[in-house]
């Protein structure tokens, strides 16, 4: 089926009679295959589901339809203000197509915004971190355990260093020899898993977001100010050290997640220090002092645990994330290795911001 069938069939199950003028991709995600769907009357987001990431999509669908109807109810309390992002249903009220290429599902398009892939301001990042902060506190009295696990052990770095030392020992696409340097350098941050396991009961489990990015945010087109948060196919019980450490990940480094110029993947402090002010302040009545103390382990552990899996998924053959070219994951890998080990490198003065919040 070619694109303009496929727009015909997928319009035809959400209701779209008018004429289809053009189904094109959007976004820089690496997981799903995001297409913006115009007809003369109507604009759908429609997202092909990674069945590979989302082996259940009905669940996935499900979580956001929860979170969907929380944030609804917040909203009308007047106690969350950004724009929710809801799921359209069919004519025959599903939220999943089933078509030959895969599983599809619409988005309401949230008009006059964009994304970035790299921060360009600490305004920014105080702007998109404060969207998160309002999210995660908006989510603070829902019920996680409602959440279906879509990826179990998302963020269980034990189970994450397993699935590598498995790949390593098959190496399957004799591609260890290639990346000897980065695999010796994992093994030897072990100590991470200790460090994690020993914050288990020290700190609450939250209804989480799980992949607070920078483009799973969008910006008002008008004012630059916070509009949505989007991407919510990974909210699932966890940590908020690991949506703090995401952001960190995501909006300290001036260079793309895949650069290769590794001498300019840094941490920018006052990205930092913007990202602490924003977050911390919706949930400042609500995160403890020994979660908010977590968030520094989380700055170090989220740019290891995703550099990891990019490492993993280049021995395993670029079965998980979108790849442009055959070294897309290990330049990934590098690029997060430098970022985590500059984090490393400037704990004084990083801890010393968070302290100050
Ligand atoms: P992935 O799971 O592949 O990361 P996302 O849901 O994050 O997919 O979508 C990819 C990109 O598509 C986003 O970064 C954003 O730019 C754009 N996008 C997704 N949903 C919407 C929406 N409802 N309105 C506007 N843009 C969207
Ligand atoms: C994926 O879907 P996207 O591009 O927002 C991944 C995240 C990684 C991220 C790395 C479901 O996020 O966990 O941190 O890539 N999402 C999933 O950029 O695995
Ligand atoms: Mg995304």
């Amino acid at each position: 089926m070619s694109s303009t069938p496929l727009a015909a069939f997928l319009s035809a199950r959400f209701g779209m009679e008018d004429p289809i003028l053009s189904f094109k991709p959007i976004g820089s995600g690496h997981i799903n295959t995001t297409m913006l769907l115009k007809s003369t009357q109507q604009v759908l987001v429609l997202q092909k589901l990674n069945t590979v990431v989302f082996p259940k999509p009905q669940q996935l669908v499900d979580n956001a339809r929860l979170i969907e109807k929380h944030l609804s109810n917040k909203q009308q309390l007047g106690e969350f203000n950004l724009v929710i992002l809801h799921h359209v249903p069919t004519v025959k009220q599903e939220y999943l197509v089933q078509a030959e290429e895969g599983t599809w599902r619409a988005l309401e398009l949230i008009d006059d915004s964009y994304s970035e892939d790299v921060v360009n301001t600490s305004a920014q990042a105080y702007t998109a971190a404060n969207a998160f902060g309002q999210f995660a506190a908006a989510l603070a009295d829902f019920d996680a355990s409602k959440l279906h696990a879509v990826i179990p052990d998302f963020h269980n770095l034990a189970m994450r260093f397993a699935s590598f030392k498995q790949l390593v020992s098959h190496n399957p696409q004799q591609r260890l020899a290639n990346c000897q340097a980065e695999v010796d350098f994992c093994l030897t941050q072990l100590s991470l898993v200790d460090e994690l396991s020993a914050l288990t009961g020290e700190i609450p489990v939250r209804a989480c977001h799980n992949d607070t990015k920078i483009n799973n945010m969008l910006f008002c087109s008008h004012s630059s100010a916070a509009k949505a948060v989007i991407d919510l196919d990974t909210c699932m019980p966890g940590y908020w050290l690991n949506d703090f450490g995401d952001m960190v990940r995501t909006f300290c480094c001036a260079e793309q997640e895949d650069s290769t110029a590794l001498d300019k993947v840094r941490v920018r402090e006052d990205i930092f220090a913007a990202i602490v002010k924003g977050y911390v302040e919706p949930l400042k009545h609500i995160l403890t002092a020994a979660e908010k103390q977590s968030f520094w382990l989380g700055a170090k552990v989220m740019p290891f645990m995703i550099g990891l899996r990019f490492l993993t998924d280049y021995l395993d053959g670029d079965n998980y994330f979108t790849t442009k070219y055959d070294t897309h994951n290990l330049d990934r890998a590098r690029n997060q290795f430098a970022l985590y080990r500059d984090i490393v490198s400037k704990k004084q003065v990083l801890q010393a911001l968070l302290n100050n919040a």
